[in-house]
């Protein structure tokens, strides 16, 4: 996380000016909206390849999945808590989160009220970041990141009867879970795994010696020549809220079978890792930071190694990027965020995309700008 534009930010922060000259809506604070997110106005004078979901409340880090038929967005609800940006993502400082509801894309979109808040997460200290959701025998489980009261990043789990909550927190933390941003993806054979990891201000590269280092560096800048940190996996237990085993490294290699090296901004793992299984392949898309990339790297197994196979989609605007890919209806589609409505890198909208992937089993290029 950082408060510095790299080149291709600076050009597409140009088009953030038009917000204020009120071509989008300014969110507020209300729940239980709900919008049309075919009619948002655009004004019709941006670029951008798809409009907010929503713009009645700030949104980001939209993990979508389908249940019973009807899609369900879980997002970080974005707040402005008057912290100033940081290397540490401290201006990513959220409070509760509010699930997102429709029921095909280009329809209603319903903002479903507060499903969990902070103060009912007994271990929590603050900054509820990216979390993601699951779905088994009668419950749905929402898994979030939130610092406890050290200041340290686990993941908790939370649950419910509905996929829209209210969510119940358990009461520590998932044991052996650090840092941040689930992805919780269950395989054909019923086996549920959760990929989860953030550097930089989601602390990962302080947990190298499998230990918490509080003086460990704020990025991952100190190993420029060796492998890059892995995203991490875990199979989760059948009760879906315990890891089976130990958390193991979700490597991603070159075309060569060599791991990636830190130094490789372009193509490294840095955050918000997704994934999906297309034609029997399991695809780990991830979010490259500070170049602001979302690549993906294929693989035979969940657990790995993924082949590293490009970038499919382009710096949007803002810092972070951050996705998920659903199939609904026989079409894929990408759900991501962006700063369109604020212009600022902590208040963030959700959009919506369509996802291709070619015949040779490699993802169309998307660009969020037309
Ligand atoms: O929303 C806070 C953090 O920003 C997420 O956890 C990261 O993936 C990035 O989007």
């Amino acid at each position: 996380m950082s408060k510095h534009l790299s080149a291709p930010k600076l050009v597409i922060s140009l088009f953030a000016p038009l917000c204020l000259l009120g071509a989008c809506n300014s969110p507020d604070s209300k729940s239980a909206k709900t919008t049309d997110s075919a009619k948002v106005d655009t004004g019709k004078k941006t670029k951008y390849l798809s409009q907010p979901l929503i713009s009645s409340i700030y949104t980001a880090d939209p993990s979508a999945h389908v249940f019973n038929g009807k899609i369900y967005i879980y997002p970080s609800h974005d707040i402005n808590a008057g912290i100033p940006e940081n290397d540490n993502g401290d201006h990513f400082a959220m409070r509760d989160y509010h699930i997102l509801s429709m029921d095909s894309i280009g329809g209603k979109v319903t903002d479903n009220g507060v499903a969990l808040d902070i103060k009912d997460i007994p271990w929590a200290g603050r900054q509820l970041w990216a979390p993601d959701a699951a779905y088994k025998n009668g419950t749905y489980y929402l898994y979030f990141p939130v610092k406890d009261k050290k200041d340290v990043f686990h993941i908790g789990v939370a649950t419910s009867a509905s996929p829209t909550g209210p969510f119940k927190a358990e009461p520590e933390p998932i044991p052996g879970s650090y840092s941040i941003d689930p992805a919780v993806f269950t395989d054909t054979d019923g086996k549920t795994y959760m990929y989860f990891g953030g550097i930089w201000g989601g602390q990962l590269q302080r947990w190298i010696s499998g230990k918490y280092d509080a003086n460990g560096s704020k990025t991952d800048s100190k190993q420029e020549n060796a492998p890059a940190i892995s995203c991490k996996v875990a199979l989760l237990k059948p009760d879906m809220k315990t890891f089976e085993g130990a958390v193991k490294d979700a490597v991603i290699v070159d075309s060569l079978g060599k791991p990636l090296l830190t130094k490789d901004h372009e193509r490294r793992f840095f955050e918000g890792s997704w994934m999906h299984k297309y034609n029997g392949k399991y695809y780990l898309t991830y979010s490259t930071g500070d170049t602001h990339l979302l690549c993906y790297a294929v693989g035979d197994s969940p657990l790995g190694p993924f082949t590293y196979k490009g970038v499919f989609m382009k710096p949007v605007q803002g810092w972070t990027t951050h996705h998920s890919i659903i199939e609904i209806k026989g079409k894929w589609y990408i759900f991501y965020h962006d700063t369109q409505l604020s212009g600022k890198t902590h208040l963030r909208n959700v959009k919506v995309t369509t996802l291709e992937h070619n015949a040779d089993g490699s993802i169309k290029l998307i660009d969020p700008f037309l």
